[in-house]
């Protein structure tokens, strides 16, 4: 490998954390009876769903996200059944990027327990085992964090030692690690691409540098050489921060349908009380109020009330709501599916401070 084709200078900078077995593993932290065993996340005892994830224990059974839960069941009769609390593991992810707001601001969030960090200003290795540190600490789970040059390396380093792992790929290592790979580590290489290059004769990233260039970017265009970059171990892509959430809110889906006034108002201060709490946590206040309702017939409305002064408190949320659901919301038909989404979000006024510029300008 010649040294132009080491991208972004090799300065280590870019981190990846990934959380391990995220649903179960905050199912076995809440319940030391679930610690050790093999839990399955989703899904039911009765063989009807799918697994969202498995613990480890339930891993050496061969069960996995995305399994059938009647083949899981198959596998590991034993095993446990929790259903998904996603509220209560979108609380916790929002605990873990609090703790990645220390380091940095650019943030890339991927999935609910996993993103792309920044580190231009400070030590990435040191910066990944303070979070890995702060995450074990404070939130009492694990996490496998990655420490490379660019996102792909990164995102590679988290995976290699999972569970609980910390890798870094420094640029003599990827040379030294890639050409042994096999070619669906790469971006971009699905069942098909691999079965393709496979069927070339080409099962690692060594067969892959050593094919014919010519004869790759002409078959694939752009993504061959692309896969050609990756393999390589260039990849020129930022961490993009994303942009805050525009929204936040609750909903449920009832056990059974109701055109009770009074049992839906009971979910709307719920719902009042949990997005308090959020709006609280993230330092926000919001100034419009939307309520959801999808009828029986899955017809779905939703009725708005924009204010000029910013709300925040449950109280204010609640009364709120329940004026829009009185006066805006025919139950002339059941109602299966309710929920409160806050939006227009203000941030209050923080005392900014004063730069030497800014006295200069003053003057
Ligand atoms: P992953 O990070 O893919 O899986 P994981 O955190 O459970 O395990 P590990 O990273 O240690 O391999 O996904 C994060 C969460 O997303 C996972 O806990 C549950 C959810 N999820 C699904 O609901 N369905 C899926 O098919 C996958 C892959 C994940
Ligand atoms: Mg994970």
């Amino acid at each position: 490998m010649t040294k132009e084709l080491l991208d972004n200078s090799g300065v280590l900078s870019i981190i990846h954390v990934d959380m391990d077995a995220f649903y179960a593993s905050i199912e076995q932290r809440d319940n030391p009876y679930y610690r050790g065993k093999p839990v399955i996340v989703g899904g039911s005892p009765d063989g009807r769903g799918v697994v969202s994830t498995a613990s480890y224990e339930a891993r050496e059974f061969g069960i996995h996200s995305a399994m059938p839960a009647a083949r899981a069941k198959n596998l590991c009769p034993f095993a446990i059944f929790i259903p998904t609390n996603m509220q209560k593991y979108k609380a916790v992810s929002r605990q873990v990027h609090a703790i990645f707001r220390r380091y940095t601001k650019i943030i890339e969030p991927i999935s609910i327990d996993e993103a792309f960090l920044d580190i231009r200003e400070g030590n990435a290795v040191k910066v990944g085992q303070a979070i890995k540190l702060d995450i074990e600490r404070e939130l009492k789970l694990t996490a496998s964090v990655g420490v490379s040059y660019n996102k792909f390396l990164a995102k590679l380093a988290s995976d290699m030692e999972k569970p609980n792992g910390f890798t870094v790929i420094t640029p003599e290592y990827a040379k030294e690690l890639l050409p042994s790979l096999p070619v669906r580590k790469l971006w971009g290489v699905g069942k098909k691409t691999e079965n393709e290059l496979n069927q070339l004769g080409i099962f690692t990233v060594a067969d892959l540098i050593n094919y014919d260039r010519k004869f790759l970017i002409e078959r694939w265009g752009r993504r061959g050489y692309e896969l050609l970059k990756f393999a390589h171990g260039i990849d020129e892509s930022q961490v993009e921060t994303r942009q805050e959430a525009k929204s936040m809110g609750e909903e449920t889906t009832l056990k059974q349908n109701t055109q009770d006034i009074k049992e839906l108002a009971s979910y709307l201060e719920d719902f009042s009380k949990s997005i308090a709490d959020r709006l609280k946590a993230e330092n926000l206040k919001c100034r419009t109020i939307t309520i959801k309702v999808k009828y029986e017939d899955f017809k779905l409305i939703t009725r708005s009330k924009t204010f000029k002064k910013a709300i925040f408190s449950h109280e204010q949320l609640y009364s709120i709501g329940k004026n829009i659901l009185s006066h805006r919301i025919s139950l002339e038909k059941p109602v299966r599916l309710i929920g409160m989404q806050v939006s227009n979000f203000v941030q209050p006024y923080e005392p900014m401070q004063l730069t030497f510029e800014d006295i200069i300008d003053d003057v």
